[in-house]
Parts: C-alpha cells; structure tokens; sequence
C-alpha cells in the first residue's frame, strides 16, 4: 500500500499541489487582513499571482492560432463541419438552460425585495511611483500578455532609436514609418484584446481567421503539409511550455488569491439584498455546474461526469484563481488531453472556441443581476420582458471576453434592452470580483464537458479519419 501511495501522490501531484494552494492561500490571506496592509503593499503581495496571469496569458494568443489551425486543417471539412454544428448546438442548449436557471432562481428567491441598499463603496486611490514598481516592471514585461503587441512595440522603438543616426529626410521617413507601425499595433491590439490591458472586446476575430485559415489549408491536401507541420509543431511547443507554467502555477494561485483576500472589503459589509443576490448566483451555479451539466454529459456519453470533472480539477481551480477563461484555456487543454485523454482534434477546434462564445456561468449572472437591478427598482417584468433578457443574457455571455469582470461590461446590454437603469450596475460591483470567480469557473466546465460530448457524438467521423490519414497529422 505504501507503494499504491506513492503512485497516487506522483499521479496526482499537481492537482494535489494547486488544492494545497488554495487552502494555504485563504489561509494567509485571513492572516494578513488584521495587519491592515497599504494598497502599494498589497501590490507586491500579490506580484507573485500577477506573473502567472502575464505567463498565462502570454501563451494564449499563440496556443488559439496554432491549435485552431492544426485542428481543423487535420480534418475534413464535412467533418469539422458536423463537428462545429455540434458544439454550437451544445453551447446554444447549455447556455440557454443556464439562464433559465438563473431566472427561476432570482424569480424564486427575490434578493431584490424591501427596501434599497445603498452600494457598498469601492476603493480607489493611485499612489506615486517608486524605484522598487520600476524594478517590478522590468520582470512584469518579461512576460507580454498579448505577443503580438510585444512584436511591434520592440520594433517601433527600434526604428525611434535608429532617427539619431540618420540624415534629415532618412530621419523624416523613419518617423513616418514608425508612426505607421504604431497605428498597426494599435489596431492589432484593438483587434486581438486577450491581452489583459486592453478591456472588453474578444478574440472572436482571431477565432474566426483561424478557423478559416485552418479551413483553407485543410483543403490544400499535400501542398498544405508545410503549414500543418508548422502548426502542429507550434503547437506542441506551445504545449510544452504550458508543462513549465503549470509547476509555477499552484504558487501564482497561492498568491491570487491570498491578495484577494487581503484586499477584500470586510464581508460583514454585504449584507441585505446584495447578500441574497449572490446566494441567487451561487445557487444557480452550483445547480448548472453540478447537475445540469453532469447529467447531460452522462445522458450523452453514459460515461460517469464526476470522474471526467476530477480530471479538470486543476483547470477549474485556475479559473478561480485567474477569473479569466482566456488565461485558464493552456491548462484546461492540458486536463482534458492529459487527465481524460480527449482526442486533440476535439480540444484544438472545439476549446478556443469554447474559450471565446461559450459561457455558462456568465449568462446565467447576467440574467440574475438584470432581473435583480429590476427589482430593486421595483420594476415588474412581464413575460416578454424576461423573455427579451434571457436573449440579450445569452448574447452578453457571446460578446464577453474570457478576461476577469468582463459580463459587468456587457451587463449594459441586457439592462438597456428592458429600460433599466445602466447606473444600478454599482449596486453589484462590491461583490462581483467574487462571482467572476464562479461563473468563470463553471464557464470553463462547460467549455470542458462541451468537448467530452462533441468527442463522443464525433467518434463515427474521427475514426473514419483515422482509417483515411492513418491518423498521421496529429498522433499521440
Ligand atoms: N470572467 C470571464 C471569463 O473569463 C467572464 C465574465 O466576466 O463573466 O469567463
């Protein structure tokens, strides 16, 4: 048995680690709150857990392109074509549903009722800079969230250093060019937003370009084996440095959320309405991620979901710590091609997808606090009105970007589509960073169990690939 221990130990390693994390994480967060801490300290406290995100984050944007493109290019598009139309059948079910839940709930439980609360303030205070924010701002850049923006900055102050040495006119035209080169990344930057810096908008235009790259080459049979090879290769780097981060990740989780906790307006605070409110959205949670979702999963597969849930425990403790699915997406492919051996032409089309348009959790919040904010107003919402939320919640979880708070901003959407007031938002924000954390946990179990149900519902056309390619593309 001791052997049989030790086997279980080495298994489990890192998921025993990440738990490990957790716990000492809240631990000292708990600790460290009586000792009053300045915002500038809390900072460097939580330096640790910042870099993971950057590490994280950092990895996204090429890990997207290259296994959306090796993904589907190693398909044929009848087959990639099913497969799409399967996911975009669950993510259109599971969302819905989601919302559903949330409505009942809120309708049920009523956080809204009584008397108005008023907001819980939140803080806010920017302070100088010192040398020791420089220093930490030399190691933060070392790791670019977004690579592509990191690309043209070195190059545009390359061309900005170059004008010294230059006569008049060559000078004139360097600056014109690195002025053009920094419209360009402004605009990439607009464009691919998985960096954390820039808010709100999604990486649904790369989704799409790789897609549709991946497509193209997919049909360019022998001609296209170069690009594939380059893909399929970038991708298996890719993967590899995510084997790095993940030793590093437990201690950057031990820090995210210690700091958050550190941080944390005293709980004792959110009380009344905006208490029931976050009852409402746990509860909803916990019913679609705990129920809803396993049971479709065995429904489907009659394979037991909670086994296929223990092998994602490290991706779903990631999202808590992260509060972002876009950061969470290296480790979750991880725990689905390593833990529960998902065929990597699931993961690499159905995943990033997944990461981008299929969010449970958010829209099941959304259409809590919309229906929330009404009542608090004292707004009676007939059925067409809840009906017209339940579409706008879905379309506000699509737009959201897998970045922390983003459904806060898109909330809008749903708030102005039945007339309510877009300003109550503040009624919420005091305890929203904690249900980020949840909805974007249950959104990456939803993205997880998604590919689990595409997988076995593709299983016909996957093999009849393998039986054509002699699975040689992707082989394990
Ligand atoms: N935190 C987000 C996510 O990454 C979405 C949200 O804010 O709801 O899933």
């Amino acid at each position: 048995t001791k052997k049989s221990i030790k086997g279980f130990l080495k298994r489990n390693l890192f998921v025993l680690l990440t738990i490990a994390a957790v716990a000492l994480g809240v631990m000292l967060g708990f600790a460290l709150r009586p000792h009053n801490l300045t915002l500038r300290e809390i900072k460097y406290f939580a330096f640790p857990g910042e870099l993971l995100m950057r590490m994280l984050q950092m990895l996204v944007l090429p890990l997207i392109v290259s296994s959306l493109v090796t993904g589907i290019s190693s398909l044929d598009s009848k087959a990639s074509g099913k497969m799409g139309m399967r996911a975009v059948a669950y993510y259109m079910v599971t969302t819905l549903i989601a919302v559903f839940i949330g409505i009942v709930i809120v309708i049920v439980i009523k956080p809204g009722k009584g008397h108005r609360d008023s907001p819980v303030a939140s803080s806010g205070t920017i302070e100088p800079v010192h040398a020791a924010d420089a220093f930490l701002d030399l190691i933060r850049n070392m790791f670019p969230p977004n690579l592509v923006e990191a690309c043209f900055k070195q190059v545009r102050e390359f061309t900005s250093t170059l004008t010294d040495s230059l006569n008049a006119t060559e000078a004139a035209l360097a600056v014109n060019m690195s002025r053009v080169l920094q419209t360009i990344q402004e605009t990439v930057v607009e464009m691919i937003p998985v960096s954390g810096s820039s808010n709100g908008v999604n990486a649904l235009g790369l989704v799409v370009f790789s897609m549709c790259f991946g497509l193209v080459i997919g049909s360019m049979k022998q001609q296209g084996q170069a690009l594939r090879d380059f893909f399929d290769c970038l991708n298996e780097a890719i993967m590899r440095l995510v084997a790095i981060v993940i030793w590093y990740a437990p201690v950057g989780i031990l820090f995210l959320i210690a700091a958050k906790i550190v941080e944390m307006k005293n709980l004792a605070e959110v009380g009344g309405q905006l208490g029931m409110y976050t009852v409402s959205v746990i509860v909803g949670l916990l019913i679609h991620g705990l129920f809803v979702l396993p049971l479709l999963y065995f429904l489907v597969t009659r394979k037991n979901p909670y086994t296929f849930m223990a092998g994602l425990l490290q991706a779903l403790i990631t999202a808590l710590g992260t509060s972002s699915s876009s950061a969470t997406l290296p480790i979750t492919f991880r725990c689905l091609e390593e833990n529960n051996r998902v065929d990597k032409r699931v993961t690499r089309f159905i995943l990033p997808v997944g990461a981008t348009i299929n969010m449970d959790g958010t829209a099941l919040y959304e259409a809590v606090a919309a229906i929330f904010i009404a009542q608090v107003n004292d707004m009676e919402l007939n059925f067409g009105q809840i009906l017209t939320i339940s579409i706008t919640a879905t379309a506000a979880s699509i737009g959201a970007a897998g970045i922390p708070q983003a459904g806060l901003v898109t909330m809008v959407i749903v708030l102005t589509s039945v007339g309510l007031p877009t300003e109550d938002i503040t009624l919420i924000i005091a305890v929203d960073w904690f249900l980020d954390r949840l909805r974007t946990t249950t959104n990456v179990l939803g993205d997880s169990i998604g590919a689990g149900i595409v997988e076995h519902l593709s299983r016909q056309e996957l093999q009849s690939q393998d039986v054509e390619v002699g699975n040689s593309v992707i082989e394990e």
